[in-house]
């Protein structure tokens, strides 16, 4: 049963505190994470593989897969399983496809044009989680993009399993994405190794993906001691589902417990605009959970969650809006007239017959969000996440006339003479 809450009596005092996700970062993390980061950078390899025994149990002669070996893996899964990957890899691909476009050249006076060009980021590294569940669509989220963006090198680190491999779904979409190379690499090593680089693993320039709270620590502190950046700073996985008297409760239950399986530090929050919704979503709650395989982690992530009572879906968006949810479902007949409403969300699943997990999976758009809080500030991944912006600018002799009076004042009144002249030199 979810806690619940009436948001007619939810101060700002308490909204803050439900809406709160909590990420304090804790220090034995991080002490562990620096000790960590320290060894790689001294040992190389020679830590990597001390690691793989002590965390993967598993003795390591070379660090990586070479393509036979993830032909050999992506060849153990089964047709169907084959053809669902290559329609997700399809659809994600033909969304993002879109987000490559060339921008406009602007004249901002005549003779003075500005334009931007976009270059791929040039050597990315790739983490994908092992952990409780292996995530081979995290794969395609964030290789689709690098490949269209034209990365040059894409280094992909995945904890090996016990055998030394790693799954074979993992491989197929390492196989659609045409990367030769698998790095058996997890946890906070792997994002040291590609932030400092080690004989077998390249450094890289930027460093995406998900992982526990050692990974997301490593990411976090390799931005402070290097010239690596990261994707985004990751949280525990969340939604939060807007229901009114329109929708199926069985479905609601449905898509929270696909949040609350992912993890014991998962959130699923309800916001609905009657206590009768919400009893009728407990209900199914009980009954779908007792027959979930990862019941026992569901059960935990619910522990964590609740359900806050709206008086109208105005209500319920405002509470959205507070909490700026990595997913937000709205299950309403009225979903269209609240899709201007959503200020602050990682993306967005409108109507009754549009599960998370679509998104998690297969229809196009990117499952790497932003958690915690940072919907507020941050977008999921994208092409954009893959490329840097590089403006140009050219101006001509009727340009320099146009500008230079302008560049010479305000260099002046800065006081910075060598610039003024620059202009000057070049009108004589
Ligand atoms: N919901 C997760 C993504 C995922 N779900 C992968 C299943 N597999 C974070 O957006
Ligand atoms: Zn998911």
């Amino acid at each position: 049963m979810l806690k619940t809450y009436a948001y007619q009596d939810l101060d700002a005092q308490a909204i803050q505190a439900l809406v709160n996700r909590n990420t304090d970062p804790n220090h034995a993390i991080q002490d562990s994470v620096l000790q960590i980061i320290e060894e790689v950078k001294q040992h190389g390899d020679v830590a990597l593989k001390s690691f793989a025994q002590k965390f993967d149990k598993v003795e390591l002669e070379q660090l990586y897969l070479d393509a036979a070996e993830i032909e050999a893996l992506a060849n153990s899964i089964s047709r169907d399983q084959m053809r669902a990957l290559e329609i997700a890899f399809q659809n994600i691909y033909k969304f993002h496809q879109t987000q490559v476009r060339r921008e406009r050249t602007v004249e901002t006076m005549p003779g003075v044009s500005c334009w931007r060009e976009l270059r791929p980021i040039e050597k990315v590294g790739l983490y994908i989680p092992g952990g409780s569940a292996v995530l081979p669509s995290t794969l395609l989220m964030l290789g689709i993009p690098a490949r269209i963006a034209g990365c040059r090198e894409i280094v992909v680190c995945s904890p090996p399993q016990n055998n030394g491999k790693i799954n074979g779904f993992v491989a197929y979409c390492l196989k659609l994405l045409r990367i030769d190379k698998v790095y058996l690499v997890g946890g906070a090593q792997a994002v040291a190794a590609m932030a400092f680089g080690t004989e077998s693993i390249p450094k890289v320039n930027k460093i995406f993906g998900p992982g526990n709270q050692f990974v997301t620590k490593a990411k976090s502190l390799i931005q402070g001691m290097t010239d690596v950046s990261i994707d985004m700073p990751a949280g525990p996985s969340e939604v939060l589902v807007i229901a009114d008297e329109s929708c199926t409760p069985a479905y609601v239950a449905a898509d929270l417990l696909a949040q609350a399986e992912h993890g014991i530090d998962s959130q699923a929050v309800l916001v609905c605009t009657s206590a009768s919704i919400a009893a009728e979503v407990n209900k199914e709650l009980e009954s779908q959970l007792a027959i979930l395989p990862r019941k026992e982690l569901a059960a935990k992530a619910l522990k964590n969650s609740y359900t806050v009572i709206a008086k109208d879906l105005q209500e319920a968006m405002d509470f959205s809006n507070a909490y700026a949810p990595e997913h937000l479902i709205i299950e309403s007949d009225q979903w269209k007239a609240m899709v201007n409403k959503v200020q602050h969300a990682g993306s967005v699943f409108l109507g009754h017959l549009t599960p998370e997990s679509a998104g998690d999976y297969a229809s196009g758009t990117n499952h790497t969000l932003p958690t915690s809080g940072y919907a507020r500030s941050y977008s999921g991944v994208s092409v954009d996440s893959f490329v840097k912006k590089i403006t140009f600018q050219h101006i001509t002799e009727q340009g320099l006339e146009q500008i230079g009076s302008t560049v010479e004042i305000l260099a002046e009144l800065e006081g910075l003479h060598a610039h003024k002249n620059a202009v000057t030199i070049r009108k004589k």
